[in-house]
């Protein structure tokens, strides 16, 4: 027999905050190669060729693309493992992370 006499008087409301979420920006060089940039792109952001191309070429066109958003801890090792990439082979590649407004 259910004992209805144990019904708790309130809700319970969890206070649960969304983490602040943060864009891996690609900036544009006159000297890292494209396929290169495709490549690291692939690598590090799980994207298509298709996709990597596009990001690319905004960087390359207009200085700067958002890559992705991630939380803080995320966009920050995925944009330092890309830029770390780069230098390993001697390009000036870099992106960097910016807050979402
Ligand atoms: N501008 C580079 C070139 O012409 C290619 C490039 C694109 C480099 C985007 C960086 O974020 C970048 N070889």
């Amino acid at each position: 027999m259910p004992d209805s006499t144990i019904k708790p008087q309130t809700k319970a409301k969890p206070k649960v905050e969304r983490p602040k979420l943060y864009k891996v920006i690609l900036v544009n060089d006159d000297y890292t190669p494209r396929e290169f940039v495709v490549r690291v792109l692939k690598a590090e952001f799980r994207m298509s060729e298709d996709q990597a191309a596009k990001v690319m070429l905004t960087a390359h066109q207009r200085g700067v693309c958002v890559v992705a958003v991630f939380t803080r801890d995320i966009a920050e090792t995925k944009a330092t493992r890309a830029t770390d990439a780069g230098r390993a082979k001697g390009y000036p590649l870099l992106f960097t992370i910016e807050p979402e407004e």
